[in-house]
């Protein structure tokens, strides 16, 4: 079941204050069991930390200014299957739904980290059969706070990311909020850059396509 929920009043129109159009962005929080997928997300809404979260799915609107533009934020906060040969799975749905993905680990459990690195290799894997190069990610390694148990090195964090080209921060969503706050503005940044290139290559393609109707009309002319 996958509860949907509001955090601010939706605006009635698609248009904000200064006329600009507002921009809309799904995003699909994924990763292992108990790595703070929800507490990432709370905290960025709520700018709380409340501890303990529940094993609910749940998809939340949020509606907030960023950088003078109205952003409304579709934010799915999922939950890992139980079986682990379904773990690394990413649905179509899932892939379909969303402009942009927070691939969540912690920094204290290994095994998290595999399950980021099978998650972001099937996340580029279905958007290039689905003929889309980009797909915006940004990697996190959460729990920062807890050095003593840390069993994944920032290093290895970057390089994933890096070899996924993917965004990476590590945070710790129990102590502060600048980190998830980040994290998902790096992520619209990374949404908007990629609908604009997808505009721009369409633009080129229509600009060729036009150009061959014409010099291939004259060629049968
Ligand atoms: N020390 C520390 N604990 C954290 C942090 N983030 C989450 N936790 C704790 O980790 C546990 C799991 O957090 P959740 O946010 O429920 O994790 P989740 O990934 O949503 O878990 P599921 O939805 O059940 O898979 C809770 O006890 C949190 O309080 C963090 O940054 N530091
Ligand atoms: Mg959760």
């Amino acid at each position: 079941m996958v509860v949907q929920l509001r955090t601010a009043p939706q605006q009635p129109g698609r248009m904000s204050e200064g006329s600009q159009p507002k921009v809309e962005a799904n995003i699909l929080v994924l990763g292992a069991e108990k790595v703070g997928k929800s507490a990432l997300t709370v905290r960025f809404l709520t700018r709380r930390f409340i501890g303990e979260y529940g094993d609910i799915e749940s998809v939340y609107t949020h509606n907030v200014m960023v950088g003078g533009r109205d952003v409304c934020f579709s934010i799915w906060d999922s939950t890992c299957p139980q079986a682990a040969e379904l773990q690394g799975w990413v649905s179509e749905k899932q892939l379909r739904w969303a402009d942009g993905f927070v691939v969540v680990y912690s920094i204290c459990d290994r095994s998290s980290f595999h399950l980021a690195r099978q998650q972001l290799q099937r996340i580029r894997q279905l958007k290039r059969r689905g003929g889309s190069e980009k797909s915006p990610v940004i990697l996190v390694g959460n729990k920062r706070d807890l050095q003593h148990r840390r069993a994944v090195s920032s290093e290895e964090g970057r390089l994933l990311a890096l070899s996924m080209n993917s965004g990476f921060f590590e945070i710790s969503a129990a102590e502060t909020y600048h980190g998830a706050l980040v994290v998902f503005h790096e992520l619209l940044d990374l949404v908007r850059d990629s609908r604009s290139s997808g505009k721009k290559a369409v633009g080129i393609r229509g600009i060729v396509r036009t150009m061959s109707a014409v010099f291939g009309r004259r060629r049968t002319e």
